[in-house]
């Protein structure tokens, strides 16, 4: 959204506000005023107009302008009823130069998971991919993908549910996934071009349009707002990707998988024992009965506790 009509909607919001007193507030023509005005109202927000002025009445339930609007992170957002996938859609747009970009979906139709996986995506979950320009060296990305992980468990729990993270990148209430994060990027050795943050949650979905093991915000605790839960995300991943040393320790506060029996396979080998720590940029500390291994990357089982 253009910052003029972000103020637009700022000084109306509390309105009414007449428009002669609008146009010299921002310092703009009243026939300007008009025009931001009318493209608002075809974006979804209803303007009431009368002799008084103009009052913002309501803004749109969900979309790129409603997540935008009043959101506390620089970001842009994009938005498509129906898309192949959001994080594709992001990288076309990292290659034309463009940063500060959420893509948003209310449905994806090819949408992706790790390793050429799929992710299902039927409409009314919450599908955004997060691009960013970062001064970041490619080895520490992972954290931004914990940084996903993170605020995803915070606005769920926000919400009612208890989400607890998996490591890496799954969001899980009662061994069951809600939410799961495809970190892209590109860049050289020593410093990231760009990275596509892709989060995929299954919010106002109904559990069974989703795969074995999955589960809904829906079936936790009723549909939520999405352009609320959007934004708290969106605030929340964009304040820990600024203070990266905040990002270990409020992980380490909603992960379930510390202290527990895990297996972890990597395509070189699997790793078994107890899931002790994390480490910057994300790396995993499994103590074995060799001694304590590192894994960076993987696919992570929690093991049930041997019985004595
Ligand atoms: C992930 O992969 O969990 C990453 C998923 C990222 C999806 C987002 S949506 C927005 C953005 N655009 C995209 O195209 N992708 C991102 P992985 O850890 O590999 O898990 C994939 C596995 O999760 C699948 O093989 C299924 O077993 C399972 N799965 C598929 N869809 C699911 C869903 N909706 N909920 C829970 N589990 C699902």
């Amino acid at each position: 959204m253009n910052e003029t009509r972000r103020r637009v909607l700022a000084a109306i919001d509390d309105g009414p506000v007449a428009g002669p007193a609008l146009a010299e507030q921002l310092e703009i023509s009243r026939a300007a005023v008009w025009k931001h005005v009318e493209a608002l109202r075809d974006a979804g927000f209803d303007i009431d107009s009368n002799d008084d002025g103009y009052r913002l009445a309501s803004i749109p339930e969900y979309g790129g302008p409603a997540v935008t609007y009043g959101l506390d992170a620089p970001y842009e957002v994009e938005f498509h009823q129906q898309v192949a996938s959001t994080n594709t859609t992001a990288r076309e747009r990292a290659s034309k130069g463009e940063r500060n970009l959420v893509v948003l979906a209310d449905e994806q139709t090819g949408g992706r998971g790790r390793l050429d996986r799929s992710w299902e995506a039927p409409s009314g979950g919450i599908y955004a991919s997060v691009l960013t320009r970062p001064s970041l060296s490619p080895a520490s990305v992972p954290l931004l993908t914990l940084a996903a992980a993170v605020a995803v468990g915070d606005a769920a729990r926000e919400a009612g549910a208890d989400a607890r993270i998996k490591w890496p990148n799954d969001v899980q209430v009662g061994g069951e996934k809600l939410c799961g994060i495809l970190t892209e990027m590109e860049g050289e050795a020593d410093r990231v071009s760009w990275v596509v943050v892709g989060i995929g949650i299954n919010a106002n979905v109904a559990p069974e349009s989703l795969p074995e093991g999955a589960t809904s915000l829906r079936e936790q605790v009723g549909d939520v707002n999405r352009r609320l839960f959007t934004q708290r995300v969106l605030e929340r991943y964009h304040a820990l990707a600024g203070d990266p040393d905040a990002v270990l320790p409020a992980w380490r506060e909603a992960t379930v998988t510390l202290g527990q029996r895990v297996r972890v396979s990597t395509p070189e080998r699997e790793v078994v024992g107890v899931a002790t720590d994390i480490e910057a940029p994300g790396t995993l500390l499994v103590e074995t009965d060799n001694g304590v291994e590192r894994v960076h990357a993987g696919d992570c089982e929690h093991l049930r506790p041997v019985q004595d």
